[in-house]
């Protein structure tokens, strides 16, 4: 059966409609799935973030420098902070730097104390691989310093160069604008919600809100994102194949 000019032209003007749609569809889906695990960034996510409290506080290393392994991680200390019990980790080892107290200070335990860690390095001759990440915990008591943020500012050594997460915001400056921001947490008062300090830090709250471990140590690489992009690239199909079919019922 021979197709008259008026029927191509609408065949032709639903399968443009079609393209269109899976377009606006399909382009954000990637753009979001690409976006995944590089937007991560080194996070700390303390078990809380009272002050006066035991934490534990999990620095996340989610990717390399530029695409290079990971062979040392060197975590700053903040001066409030003296005294820091490293988790022993399989493939590293760890190293303390300590710097004299002066004067020297008395800790809740009545103790007096001389020096405190400056930094912790975990070190390794098994490189991280780019693609993988991993997580360093130090416990730590919370100083009583409750609205202060705590920043752990983290020197990423690799095979190739380092990454230095040691940025601090100025003034009303958000570490979103920072392109290597350093973990930092808030210290809240007994009782009070965990505030959390940056998109970085969200999983802070998440973690205050008893989030399973995995979305704590999962550090920004988010299969949600990719399963969100994939129903919209779904529904972009679907959207297509509809207004093909309502086309060739017309024509
Ligand atoms: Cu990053």
């Amino acid at each position: 059966m021979d197709t008259t000019p008026a029927q191509a032209g609408a065949a032709a003007r639903g399968a443009r409609t079609a393209s269109r749609l899976l377009a606006v569809a399909v382009v954000p889906a990637t753009v979001l799935a690409l976006a995944g695990p590089a937007a991560a960034h080194v996070t700390v996510t303390p078990s809380t973030t009272t002050a006066g409290a035991d934490a534990v506080l999990a620095i996340g290393v989610p990717h390399g420098c530029d695409g290079s392994a990971t062979t040392a991680v060197t975590i700053r200390i903040p001066d409030q902070i003296h005294a820091v019990a490293a988790t022993r980790h399989p493939l590293w080892v760890v190293e303390k730097e300590t710097v004299e107290l002066d004067p020297p200070v008395t800790d809740s335990h009545g103790n007096t104390v001389t020096e405190r860690v400056a930094s912790v390095t975990y070190r390794t001759d098994q490189p991280l691989p780019d693609g993988d990440r991993d997580v360093f915990e130090l416990g730590v008591q919370i100083p009583e310093a409750e609205g202060s943020t705590l920043a752990f500012p983290v020197i990423q050594t690799c095979e190739q160069g380092e990454a230095a997460w040691i940025e601090i915001p100025e003034g009303a400056q958000s570490p979103e604008e920072l392109d290597q921001p350093a973990p930092a947490f808030v210290v809240t008062a007994a009782g009070a919600a965990q505030q959390p300090v940056s998109a970085t830090d969200t999983l802070t709250a998440a973690n205050a809100a008893g989030a399973p471990a995995s979305a704590r140590e999962s550090g920004g690489d988010s299969p949600l994102l990719a399963a969100g992009a994939l129903a919209i690239a779904l529904l972009g199909v679907m959207l297509g194949g509809a207004a093909v079919v309502q086309q060739r019922r017309r024509a």
